[in-house]
């Protein structure tokens, strides 16, 4: 009878183990918090829309209309080094490098700004159809965001369409990918107006994780300082984060699995039940 019993008792514990793995395995991404390795200033000011790093600095893009720029930084002391001020007809959003160019969207205003990175003299522009948020790249392509689930692939020679990319979390279609970042083979995307970061499968768009990064930024009620900018260092292996009007930038790895009572995974939940706006 004993025996039994211990019996019955493995079958049962290897039917939860598999149940457990057959729904981690149907698609439910995890989410991780974030651990901060070094902290930096940043510009309260910066209405952040757009964050990259390269050889040593960051490149960053601020919106507003009349606010709207593009600036080196220097990461120790957060100076802006270079600047190039937008039109205020024209409201900034994502940028991305490419050669020896970078390349700003804008908003609504279906138009695209290009400069050398060395000094930010400006080149011949492209447009584009619908709104600009987010920029980033791979080795082939630029990656658009415009504020709905699907990602646009462009030809850095054209910067026109070449593909989409549809991006889900448990078969749910993820509004509001906001700023972008190429981080080893994955789509890092902010989620606007949520304290989550999409981390997205470039071959199928479904997110594998998010990262939560509630601990980070300033205690404010300003609605509009939400976590925007995500930055890589390669060679580093390093990761960057800020908000628009933070006053701090940080270098941050991934932390350890959110419990089920941390708040954000009322937004993870809210996002992976297919009710938009997170
Ligand atoms: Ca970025």
């Amino acid at each position: 009878m004993r025996r039994l019993i211990l019996i019955l008792l493995g079958v049962v514990a290897l039917a939860a183990a598999a149940w457990f793995l057959f729904f981690r395995g149907s698609g439910t991404p995890p989410v991780y918090a974030v651990t901060v390795v070094k902290t930096m200033p940043h510009d309260p000011d910066a209405f952040t829309q757009g964050l990259f790093y390269r050889d040593g600095h960051f490149y960053e893009s601020t919106g507003g209309e009349g606010t709207s720029n593009l600036r080196k930084v220097d990461p120790a002391t957060g100076k802006v080094l270079q600047q190039q001020d937008l039109s205020p007809a024209y409201f900034g959003e994502g940028i991305v490098d490419w050669g020896d160019r970078v390349h700003q969207v804008t908003w609504k205003n279906q138009q695209g700004f290009t400069y050398t990175i060395k000094d930010f003299t400006p080149q011949p522009g492209f447009s584009y159809e619908g709104e600009g948020w987010g920029l980033t790249r791979n080795d082939k392509n630029i990656i658009l965001s415009d504020g709905t689930p699907v990602l646009r692939f462009l030809d850095p020679a054209t910067m026109k369409e070449v593909s989409k990319l549809t991006v889900t979390a448990n078969g749910c279609p993820v509004e509001e990918l906001n700023e972008l970042e190429w981080v080893d083979g994955e789509i890092y995307a902010n989620i606007w107006q949520t304290k989550l970061i999409a981390r997205i499968d470039p071959a199928t768009g479904k997110v594998t994780s998010f990262l939560d990064v509630t601990g980070l930024g300033p205690q404010t009620s300003d609605p509009d300082a939400v976590p925007n900018g995500i930055a890589y260092d390669p060679a580093g292996k390093r990761l960057f984060l800020t908000g628009k009007r933070w006053p701090e930038l940080y270098e941050v790895r991934e932390g350890s699995r959110q419990p089920d009572s941390a708040p954000a995974m009322g937004q993870a939940a809210q996002i992976m039940a297919c009710k938009a706006g997170g």
